[in-house]
């Protein structure tokens, strides 16, 4: 069997849940030949990705699946890469708001993905829900969270990929999906993880 850290967010923004925590925890534990790890980690740059990485130390991960949600997208998108910037148009929990620095000053631009994004957009798509790989993880925490771990693990055997999500229905905001789908996808993005 092999272990997957799967994460997803909590409520920022004003809103009260985030898809992506409400889809994570709905997580069968198993799925196919990976046991997962769940967990919910908060909406604050650089210590989202240091909660990801010290539970990673305890939980010896083949790969790292981490969730969030996208206001505006209208399909499921794996994200492709991740930049080396900050910049957020609104604080984060803990107040902070960068406006234009680096996530680590002498990193590399970008990192892309390690875990076969393109792949799983277009097998989520074969079973009829939207989706497609995206070139833009943003400037905020998302972003920041996925150039995190690729930085970290980049010498490692730990592969590390982000999808964003769009809003749930609960949250009564367009454009959105239905849970049971995001859920149907997640289940499909781990079942086709390996290359
Ligand atoms: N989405 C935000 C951060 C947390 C989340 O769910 C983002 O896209 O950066």
């Amino acid at each position: 069997m092999k272990k997957l850290l799967i994460t997803g967010f909590e409520p920022f923004g004003g809103e009260e849940i985030n898809p992506s925590w409400e889809a994570v925890s709905r997580l069968p534990d198993i799925i196919n030949n990976y046991e997962l790890t769940k967990i919910r980690i908060p909406v604050e740059f650089n210590e989202s990705s240091k909660i990801v990485i010290e539970k990673a130390n305890s939980s010896s991960p083949d790969a790292i699946l981490c969730i969030g949600q996208a206001a505006g997208r209208t399909a499921i998108t794996p994200e492709l890469l991740a930049i080396n910037l900050r910049y957020a148009s609104i604080p984060d929990n803990n107040g902070y708001q960068p406006l234009d620095e680096r996530i680590v000053p002498n990193g590399e631009n970008a990192y892309f993905s390690t875990l076969p994004m393109r792949k799983i957009a277009e097998a989520i798509n074969d079973n009829k829900i939207p989706s497609n790989v995206s070139y833009s993880a943003g400037a905020y925490v998302c972003n920041d969270l996925l150039y995190s771990l690729l930085f970290h693990y980049k010498t490692t055997r730990v592969k590390v990929g982000f999808i964003h999500i769009p809003y749930c229905k609960e949250q009564n905001k367009e454009p959105s999906m239905t849970l049971d789908d995001i859920i149907k996808s997640l289940i499909i993005a781990i079942e086709n993880i390996d290359e």
